[in-house]
């Protein structure tokens, strides 16, 4: 239980991490000497330090380390990366015990780590919410280890089920709310890439960044294959890094890339290749119904992220629901999820 409740603090501290630790994973780090918590530290941002140097940094009085545990939701390191090994450190630092959430998923890590503190004399206790802490870094482990980003898929559908029929004369309606708009955003800040269909670029026009929410831009992708969009869309406006996947290539712009697919093949393999190369470890796709229906058809995807409109398009008609949606839940390791919720006008 006290174990527990320690690692419950670093899992915490770690979702601190959210927007700025990626393509690292995020990760807490609890200090604990005669069951008073002495210190704490996450990964804050990519390239900077570790949870566990920011946890040792914030102690007072470092004579107390000879005496504690120290608590990570993961792993500490012990190869040379961008920063050196938190495994050293804690040896260097003299900390008898270290309990562990969950071994990293990473190559160059992946238990010895574990091995380099057992081989120094530390205690080490692996596994305490093992579930929850490999939860936490899911985007990090689908992308070690399926060598694809984690992909959210994203809709708005009305009461009566519609969503990429929602159109009155050509122009879309608005099914979001003010605050749900502002979800979005926050969605979009939270995922390294955004992907929509040709048509979805075409009538709707989006900008795709982050504006109602404070944060980073995610990269544009969008889908062209006879490079049917006009550049006067604001997804060529070079305000944000944008790569369209075509068949007609063509040179490259500031902020913007053309990038060759062959559209005879399947596409999706193909776009989960170039994200994996480009080391992008979560997408999310807001669209629209048939981009969304290839990826449920492919079995690609990880989570649905869906809200649902008290607005009826349609009366007396039969709405075309996405395929199968419902009986994805819970599926795979990660407890594939389908995020429902009703919004009210
Ligand atoms: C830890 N504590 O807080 C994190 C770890 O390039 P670097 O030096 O930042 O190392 C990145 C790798 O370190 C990353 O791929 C993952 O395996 C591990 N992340 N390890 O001990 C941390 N963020
Ligand atoms: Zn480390």
């Amino acid at each position: 239980m006290e174990e527990e409740k320690y690692m419950r603090r670093c899992i915490q501290l770690a979702q601190n991490g959210l927007c700025n630790a990626a393509p690292n994973p995020m990760v807490g780090a609890v200090i604990v000497c005669g069951g008073k918590i002495i210190g704490e530290g996450y990964h804050i941002r990519c390239g900077e330090a570790h949870a566990e140097v920011n946890a040792i940094r914030s102690v007072k009085d470092s004579s107390l380390l000879k005496h504690s545990t120290i608590y990570v939701s993961l792993e500490p390191c012990s190869h040379y990366g961008k920063t050196p090994p938190c495994a050293d450190l804690i040896i260097e630092k003299q900390i008898p015990r270290v309990v562990i959430g969950c071994q990293d998923p990473f190559a160059k890590v992946a238990g010895r780590g574990i091995q380099k503190l057992k081989d120094a004399g530390r205690k080490v206790v692996v596994g305490v919410l093992e579930g929850e802490c490999r939860h936490l870094i899911k985007r990090f482990i689908t992308f070690h280890q399926l060598h694809r980003p984690y992909i959210t898929l994203k809709w708005a559908e009305s009461a009566d089920g519609f969503i990429d029929l929602c159109r009155k004369d050509g122009h879309p309606v608005i099914l979001s709310t003010p605050l749900t708009s502002m979800l979005v955003h926050k969605k979009r800040a939270e995922h390294a890439a955004i992907l929509v269909g040709t048509r979805t670029a075409e009538l709707d026009n989006p900008s795709l960044n982050v504006r109602n929410w404070y944060g980073r831009s995610p990269l544009r992708l969008v889908l062209d294959r006879k490079r049917r969009l006009s550049p006067a869309l604001h997804l060529f406006d070079g305000s944000v890094p944008t790569l369209i996947f075509t068949e007609h290539p063509l040179p490259s712009l500031p902020n913007i890339e053309y990038l060759p697919i062959d559209f005879q093949q399947d596409i999706l393999p193909q776009i989960m290749l170039t994200l994996y190369e480009r080391g992008i470890q979560s997408l999310l796709v807001e669209g629209g119904s048939a981009l969304l229906q290839f990826f449920i058809d492919a079995d690609l995807w990880d989570e649905a992220f869906v809200e649902v409109s008290p607005i009826r398009l349609v009366s007396g008609v039969k709405a075309p629901e996405m395929r199968d949606k419902n009986s994805y839940v819970n599926e795979q390791s990660f407890g594939r999820s389908i995020r429902h919720y009703t919004t009210t006008k």
